[in-house]
């Protein structure tokens, strides 16, 4: 396998919004992220992901993007960014940007452009269908965020097509002049001197001509066969790859919800010229009661297997991304581990170690350094996501559920559990703000916070520290081949990896009882890398509630310590 670094580099994602406020406006920005950059480099973390910075109405917080080359005002300006990048580099922290290239905001130039006539030169920068004879959409799509996939325009009496929100219309990527506007913009990012970009649903950007009716799933048909991984999405990549992506060292992830393991070897190939990494969702998103909407827990043995897959069939293939988070999922501790203060730390603790022992870049999202939790939302007045309140009111209006029903669902799975303000400190809204926070702060913000932790060498935050200075001392948890160990019950994680005879060992509990495992002879007498409780590891070790080890054990079974 080639080495490459950022296959032995480790992500922190920043969702600028709820990050660090610098002006007392109740909203994080760039000045925010520099001031807090020494935090960074104390984790130890190699690159972060910048969620989007550009200029944006805002109405799904920055991924709808109304002009490339310029910063949203309420994040600061150009000057702030340069200042962020070269902050970042003296620390030795590289920076990757979001790239939102599958739509565009209906407030971008080139949407007004395309909107306003048949004949304007912008008007196939857009995907614009006529109506049904009777006036209705061209077809049954519903959007992501609720409603039909078409907007119905006035000014040309047509259609056109937005997975997302209206507000944010899909570009034409089969439009040569698209592309080459895109390769441009992102060529002047890479010339300002940025370290990569993290692509948002990239496997979106090709749709099929013939648009027909898609199955239903929920409230409308879904637009998968014709819009994910469509005809051209690997052409496109290539293209974008030897026009811009070749000449930077740079590094770049791909969002690609729905993908199997055989096409992340395509997209994220050893020699395919395409990515350097997938970030895909098949461990962590099952099918829900309403969509993606669910209460349920989810299944270990699901999340077992699916991880498994992935380790294996991408070895010295493909390379994959390692998060069970981000800034549009509940926090796992809560849904994963378990919150309760009993073992809220202990479990994050151990969702970090089976993470941060797997092959792949590890993801670390804003505050799950922490331990931090769900909300614990009470009104749906609280939310400010545009999925989340477009859901309630679209599905508890369909008849098909109650508001009784569809809230525990919210709770679970709403993407403001994730977007709450990071907890700094126990002084007034967690040290993020002076000022109103534009989405409130958990109130557990007392007992979990970045200063209580960093004082507390025991803390999930130096558990973390502990695991990023592992990666970076050990091959074999880079490089390391993967093998899933049969044992125990379903909510038993055993796992194994092997470097031309090394071999390390990680075992973790899913679960609030006590457990048995019986170690493998082979790792009698092995060096413990790390473990989130204290224990003796030989023949039958009874693990406690949520307890995780990793084992290393040098070549051929013959110990070479001195
Ligand atoms: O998300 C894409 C995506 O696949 C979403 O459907 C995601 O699964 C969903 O938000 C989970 O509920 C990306 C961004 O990460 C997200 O924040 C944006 O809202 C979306 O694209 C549109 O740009
Ligand atoms: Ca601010």
């Amino acid at each position: 396998m080639k080495r490459a670094w950022w296959k032995e580099a480790v992500v922190y994602q920043i969702y600028p919004r709820s990050f660090m406020d610098s002006n007392g406006d109740g909203i994080g920005d760039l000045a925010g992220i520099t001031s807090r950059l020494d935090y960074l480099r104390c984790l130890g973390i190699d690159v972060i992901w910048l969620c989007p910075i550009y200029r944006s109405p805002n109405d799904d917080n920055g991924y709808d993007i109304s002009d490339y080359r310029a910063i949203m005002e309420e994040f600061g300006t150009m000057e702030d960014f340069d200042e962020l990048l070269e902050q970042a580099h003296k620390r030795g922290i590289r920076i990757v940007m979001d790239l939102v290239v599958n739509h565009t905001s209906d407030e971008h130039k080139w949407f007004i452009e395309s909107r306003s006539s048949k004949e304007n030169p912008y008007r196939d920068y857009y995907i614009w269908r006529e109506g049904k004879e009777d006036g209705a959409p061209p077809n049954n799509w519903g959007a992501c965020f609720g409603g039909s996939a078409w907007e119905y325009d006035e000014a040309t009496q047509m259609y056109y097509l937005h997975l997302f929100s209206k507000k944010q219309p899909d570009l034409n990527w089969d439009n040569p002049n698209v592309r080459r506007e895109i390769f441009d913009m992102m060529t002047w990012w890479c010339e300002k001197g940025i370290d990569g970009f993290r692509m948002d649903v990239i496997c979106m950007i090709s749709k099929r001509r013939e648009m027909p009716d898609g199955e239903i799933d929920g409230l409308y048909g879904s637009f998968h066969e014709s819009c994910v991984n469509g005809p051209n999405v690997h052409t496109y990549l290539q293209e974008m790859n030897e026009k811009v992506l070749s000449r930077y060292d740079i590094m770049t992830v791909g969002e690609t919800p729905d993908v199997t393991t055989e096409l992340a070897r395509q997209y994220a190939g050893e020699d395919t010229r395409e990515l350097n990494m997938v970030f895909q969702f098949e461990h962590i998103e099952g099918e829900g009661k309403y969509g993606k909407w669910t209460d349920e827990k989810p299944s270990i043995a699901r999340l077992k297997r699916i991880l498994s897959r992935w380790q294996k069939e991408l070895y010295g293939k493909a390379w994959n991304s390692l998060f069970l988070n981000n800034h549009d999922q509940p926090r796992m501790v809560s849904r994963f581990g378990n919150d309760t203060p009993a073992y809220r730390a202990v479990s994050a603790k151990m969702l970090a170690t089976c993470l941060h022992m797997l092959g792949g870049t590890p993801y670390i999202y804003q505050g799950e350094e922490l331990g931090m939790t769900n909300y614990p939302f009470t009104d749906i007045s609280q939310f400010r996501d545009i999925e989340s309140i477009n859901a309630y009111r679209e599905w508890c209006g369909s008849g098909i559920v109650t508001k009784e029903a569809f809230w525990p669902c919210l709770l679970e799975k709403s993407r403001d559990n994730a977007r709450t303000p990071m907890q700094w400190d126990d002084g007034e809204n967690a040290g993020f703000t002076t000022g109103e926070p534009w989405i409130a702060v958990n109130p557990n913000y007392r007992e979990i916070n970045a200063k209580a932790q960093m004082a507390d060498q025991d803390s999930v935050f130096h558990y973390y520290r502990k695991l990023i200075a592992l990666r970076k001392k050990y091959p074999i948890i880079v490089y390391g081949s993967y093998e899933l160990l049969a044992c125990g019950g379903e909510t038993l994680y055993a796992y194994t990896r092997t470097l031309e005879g090394e071999k390390l060992l990680v075992v973790c509990s899913f679960c609030d009882r006590e457990q048995t495992f019986d170690l493998p002879a082979e790792f009698e007498g092995a060096d413990c890398l790390i473990s989130n409780l204290e224990n003796r590891y030989a023949g039958r070790v009874t693990l406690r509630p949520y307890e995780a080890f990793a084992l290393y054990q040098m070549g051929s079974g013959l110990r070479q310590d001195l």
